[in-house]
């Protein structure tokens, strides 16, 4: 049997060296050297985690983000921070164009964005941010500032984004999921004309080893994605764009807005506003989800391809975040646990943390990026939903191994599963933030 333990030595202190090393003055990177701008999920994570160590600065993060959404209600998954050189990432903001390219679809005009978006966590994010410390939270209003921003987002979602026309959200480019490279993606994205190489230069690669990344043929693609995104004046298909030639639906993506709907709903109640559009939306995308995408051979869901493929065959960890669902059905939820503990996930017999795919799979690799390797931001969600579901002995064992393995990496971007060996950058933002927010439960647990 497992109990609670103490965090191990040194996380705190290297935890806040990263955030604050990272941090900007109003919002936190990812990495200053492989993504010096602020990305949307990295910040409600990183939010989770510094609002342990100040929550008017975790609120700041999340308010900067939600001061870039657009008058749609997108949050763009890259505000760019306009005293970075335009050289250094890339798709920089000289590619997007938001405000010129954005501007019929709503983009800002004070600040350049990307015109994509990333997994909806923010609601979430912010309530818990919010509960770190209420009195401030409401001395300085944060959650009456923050819920029609987070309402205008969800109905982004929910009206311009139900492509499949059966109630669950659709992504239009690898890059809005958060796991890029995913052995998911490979036959959607195989329809994708890629741009010809040499007409972009990778600054990623000046960071990162190769072989921890994407490839080269895989960035060919997402360009050519993202270019005729940005051509058609970011509109979406319901609002008279041409359509996107990869269009999936996530089974993360959507777990996450439902855990967010049912944060909303909080946040709503709180404020004086209406809860109950929040709860009805939760149950709805949840009896959604479970038709759409639960397969029950596998036990797991999918990842549904609207255009043409069907329910993807490939077991990614993504299929597994629904455990974060409050709503789920009990024999759904035990049958999530059963799968990460089985031999394709393999949690708590050959590996300590769950893999971010398949360890049987074709396209399993413990190095390459979302296509086996283990990360933090999958396990602090997993270990949420393995306490919501009543595992608490897998959730401690989970959490212990998650502590380990941050300090042991040096809060690594991703490890392998197997090993836990570094890969990626280190002293990244949402490792050390996850760490942080794991160890002050973990001490906080009798
Ligand atoms: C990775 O994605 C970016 C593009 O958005 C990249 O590879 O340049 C992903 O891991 C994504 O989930 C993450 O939000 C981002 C920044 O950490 O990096």
């Amino acid at each position: 049997m497992t109990s609670a333990r103490p965090a191990p030595p040194g996380l705190a202190d290297g935890a806040r060296r990263v955030l604050l090393a990272n941090w900007t003055g109003s919002s936190t990177v990812p990495s200053p050297g492989l993504y010096p701008h602020q990305w949307s999920w990295d910040s409600a994570f990183i939010a989770i985690g510094s609002r342990h160590i100040s929550p008017r600065r975790a609120q700041r993060e999340l308010e900067t983000l939600l001061a870039a959404q657009w008058s749609d209600g997108r949050i763009p998954h890259i505000v760019f921070n306009p005293a970075v050189p335009p050289t250094a990432y890339f798709p920089g903001p000289g590619f997007w164009r938001s405000t010129t390219a954005g501007a019929a679809a709503g983009a800002p005009r004070h600040v350049e964005t990307s015109g994509i978006v990333q997994p909806p966590v923010h609601a979430l994010a912010c309530l818990l941010v919010h509960r770190a410390d209420p009195r401030s939270s409401a001395r300085h209003g944060f959650l009456a500032r923050v819920h029609p921003r987070l309402a205008a987002w969800h109905r982004y979602l929910g009206r311009a984004r139900d492509l499949g026309g059966g109630g669950l959200v659709s992504v239009v480019h690898p890059w809005e999921p958060g796991m890029d490279n995913s052995p998911c993606w490979d036959a959607p994205l195989a329809r994708v004309e890629p741009v010809p190489p040499g007409t972009f230069h990778r600054a990623d690669l000046d960071h990162g080893a190769a072989s921890d990344r994407p490839t080269d043929l895989d960035y060919g693609r997402y360009v050519r994605l993202a270019a005729d995104y940005r051509d058609g004046g970011y509109a979406d298909y319901r609002d008279g764009g041409a359509g996107s030639a990869f269009l999936v639906e996530d089974p993360g993506v959507n777990a996450l807005l439902i855990a967010s709907e049912h944060a909303l709903a909080e946040i709503a109640a709180l404020v004086g506003a209406d809860a109950s559009v929040h709860r009805r939306r939760a149950a709805y995308l949840t009896a959604a989800l479970v038709d759409r995408l639960w397969d029950p051979a596998a036990g797991l869901f999918r990842c549904r391809d609207l255009r043409g493929g069907g329910l993807i065959p490939e077991l990614s960890a993504a299929g597994l975040l629904p455990l974060l669902v409050p709503g789920l059905p009990r024999e759904i939820a035990a049958a999530l646990v059963r799968t990460a503990c089985g031999p394709h996930f393999g949690l708590g017999h050959t590996v300590r943390l769950v893999p971010s795919y398949d360890l049987r799979g074709r396209a399993f690799d413990p190095a390459r990026y979302w296509r086996g390797p283990t990360w933090f931001n999958v396990n602090w969600l997993l270990e949420r939903g393995l306490r919501l579901h009543g595992e608490p002995e897998r959730a401690d064992a989970l959490r212990a191994a998650a502590l380990e393995t941050a300090v042991a990496s040096g809060f690594a971007e991703y490890v392998d599963p197997y090993t836990g060996e570094a890969r990626g950058t280190r002293d990244f933002g949402w490792t050390a933030a996850l760490a942080l927010d794991l160890a002050v439960a973990a001490d906080q647990t009798p």
